[in-house]
């Protein structure tokens, strides 16, 4: 936590050097809970494949060239591929209500399996492979900014997200979700 907090605030300090705009950004650090109808910042559907009390941990950064995301998981399946994106709903008690995926040009068909929209560089991908312990985490960085508002979670999936043409986008089902008020 402490570690995280020093990295954002060290990008804080980063000063456009075409607009004046300092780099922002935020952590939001927890453990998992198992999703039993409560209001949690982090919820697991499946207690195999993400153990209540395991932890993630999210941090973005904003600047004038884009936005940078990162997660941090541990105490997870080990040796395990995971999906993960940024998803539009906050967690709920089930796994739905996330909603979709966060897209910077929406996709006008909904669910998107659209390589042209539902890809890395419109959409937020965060997939991870677990080491021996159970610890992994990935970056994305993206050349836009989210809407105010409009995302408002990270997603764990079943496997690793898939790129053709009407599958792409797909992770298999959601196992973990939090809540991140990305701005
Ligand atoms: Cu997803």
């Amino acid at each position: 936590m402490s570690l995280l907090i020093s990295v954002v605030a060290a990008s804080m300090a980063i000063v456009s050097p075409t607009g004046g705009m300092a780099a922002q950004g935020l952590v939001v650090d927890g453990r998992f809970s198992a999703a039993d109808g409560g209001t949690h910042r982090a919820v697991t559907f499946d207690g195999t494949a993400v153990p209540a009390g395991s932890r993630v941990a999210v941090t973005e950064r904003t600047s004038y060239d884009g936005t940078r995301v990162e997660l941090r998981i541990s105490g997870v399946q080990a040796n395990r591929t995971f999906g993960a994106h940024v998803h539009t709903q906050a967690c709920g008690s089930t796994p739905d209500a996330s909603g979709p995926h966060y897209q910077n040009v929406k996709d006008p068909k909904q669910p998107s399996t659209d390589p042209q929209y539902a890809n890395a560089q419109n959409e937020v991908w965060l997939d991870f492979t677990t080491d021996a312990r159970g610890d992994g985490g990935a970056v994305s960085t993206v050349q836009w900014s989210f809407r105010a508002g409009e995302a408002r979670s990270v997603v764990v999936h079943e496997h690793a997200t898939e790129t053709g043409p009407g599958h792409a986008g797909m992770a298999g089902a959601r196992l973990a979700c939090v809540n991140v008020p990305f701005e």
